[in-house]
């Protein structure tokens, strides 16, 4: 078997690599590689030189038993301090791009901005000068999951002055850093944000997650104006959606519906409206037929206004996602009518095999497959807009330099979105492997480690080691190949 594989090898000039042959066509030249990270799971300085807390800063200190090994973010791999390496090791490995995020309450402390921080917008102007001098496209994320405690004390997102407050905070960064910054990203993962994150300790299922979904889109939508109608910026703007690919169990007509309905109700969301100027259709019925029957006067989902329809719709100059993973959707009975809740509202059954590849992480399980078939279908369902993939990556355990995992994880995936693009002609303009470096994972701590450069938390210093894996996405980066020889793109 394996010399059949190696004579095929030889004839196609392909990689076979276990059941996947590894795409061996060049990216185009003008393919954007980069690695990303955010302020809170990076910088450190958490309270420095004037920065105000965030809400993580206070959940980490306040209430400990929140994250699995008890940690936080205090000084993480202090890139506060230490930036100036970190992008050494982003020129070494030849990253086109970075993409990074603005601590909010570093630049504006109290979350409002009457209050400017100096030595927080210098920290940002350096890093984008330090990057620029060294040939690095920044990506801008202006808001990572680090909502300042000031505006959480207010009612954080769910608030809708949440969406003048952060209309303000994105003009004054496209003000204070935007010359030439090419590629603006709003928010990063509102889903998450508004149903599994933080928020998720003070939310309402069913109710909670539209209205912040809601003041998310408002919000983005608010922003993408200010930056094309009011300051004329010549860059591009987009919000980071993300997801699994969500595949039908098999392919029986329910099946494929409820695939289909969990993709509109997840992806869709705020896809649809920023596309098509509305929420998914099946996404309006359901809810609203679900609230009658519950006894709402009006559907949960707080329908838009043709005014709203109109602002919001053509608001995403690029598609930026991320994705680590895929599930398996089962169609369903509907849930009982009783108490709200999102999920009831979708109605399907999503699971993921225990065969599958696993990582250190049990909702990460490796399905590379998955990626190209998810490029699909936002190219067939947005018109196959220019994809920018701005997170991607596997978690492994500590102390894995040799990681074999994070290796065949980029090779597979890289190489189905090479596929994607090949073959199927998806329109995807870059690639962002998360993270750059071990960071502080949330409520996983610093016991999942993402990074392509590993991070010493026990040392005051914070020495950086690459990975055996960074040597290959250096390859990957410089080459724009992911095996040892590539036919040039057709
Ligand atoms: C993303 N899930 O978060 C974030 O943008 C990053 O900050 C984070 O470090 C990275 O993915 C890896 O987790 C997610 O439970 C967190 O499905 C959780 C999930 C998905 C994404």
């Amino acid at each position: 078997m394996t010399s059949l594989l190696y004579l095929l090898t030889l004839i196609f000039g392909a990689c076979f690599a276990g059941d996947i042959v590894i795409n061996n066509k060049k990216f185009p030249e003008n393919f954007l590689f980069g690695c990303a990270t955010s302020s809170y799971q990076i910088e450190g300085g958490w309270d420095a030189d004037g920065k105000g807390p965030n809400v993580w800063d206070n959940v980490t200190h306040e209430k400990t038993s929140f994250i699995i090994d008890g940690s936080n973010g205090d000084i993480s791999c202090d890139s506060y301090h230490k930036y100036k390496e970190d992008i050494l090791l982003l020129k070494e490995m030849g990253a086109n791009f970075y993409r990074f995020s603005i601590s909010w309450p570093r630049v504006l402390p109290t979350g409002f901005i009457d209050n400017i921080n100096q030595p927080g917008v210098d920290y940002y102007k350096n890093l984008i000068k330090e990057l620029k001098s060294n040939q690095i496209e920044p990506v801008i994320t202006i808001y990572h999951n680090d909502l300042p405690q000031s505006i959480q004390d207010l009612g954080g997102i769910k608030n809708p002055e949440f969406i003048n407050w952060f209309t303000a905070y994105a003009r004054f960064c496209f003000e204070t850093f935007g010359d030439d910054i090419r590629y603006w990203l709003t928010i990063n993962e509102p889903y998450v944000a508004c149903t599994v994150g933080f928020i998720s300790l003070v939310y309402v299922d069913g109710i909670d997650d539209y209205i912040c979904m809601k003041n998310m889109l408002m919000a983005h939508a608010n922003a993408w104006h200010i930056y094309h109608d009011d300051l004329k910026g010549t860059g591009k703007v987009g919000i980071v959606l993300n997801s699994n690919w969500f595949e039908p169990e098999t392919d029986s007509a329910e099946d494929l519906e409820a695939s289909e309905r969990t993709m509109q109700f997840i992806w869709g969301w705020l896809g649809h409206p920023l596309y098509h100027g509305d929420y998914p259709e099946i996404m309006k019925i359901r809810v609203a037929n679900r609230s009658k029957l519950e006894g709402f006067n009006e559907s949960r989902i707080q329908e838009l206004t043709n005014a709203e329809i109109e602002y919001v719709k053509g608001t995403n100059d690029f598609f930026a996602f991320n994705s680590y993973t895929s599930s398996i959707v089962r169609s369903g009975p509907d849930a009982p009518i009783g108490t709200p809740s999102h999920n009831d509202d979708l109605g399907v059954y999503i699971y993921q095999p225990d065969e599958w590849r696993n990582s250190s992480l049990s909702w990460l399980k490796v399905t590379p497959w998955g990626m190209r078939k998810l490029l699909n279908w936002i190219k067939n369902e947005y018109s196959n807009p220019p994809m920018l993939i701005s997170e991607n990556g596997v978690a492994d355990g500590p102390g894995q330099l040799n990681d074999t995992i994070r290796y065949n994880y980029i090779r597979d995936y890289l190489s189905n979105i090479r596929d994607a693009m090949e073959y199927d002609g998806a329109n995807v303009i870059g690639y962002s492997y998360w993270a750059l470096l071990d960071t502080f994972e949330w409520t996983a701590g610093y016991t999942a480690k993402f990074g392509l450069i590993s991070v010493n938390f026990d040392d005051p210093a914070r020495p950086r080691t690459r990975k055996m894996s960074s040597y290959y996405y250096e390859k990957i980066m410089k080459t724009k190949c992911l095996v040892d020889e590539c036919e040039d793109e057709i």
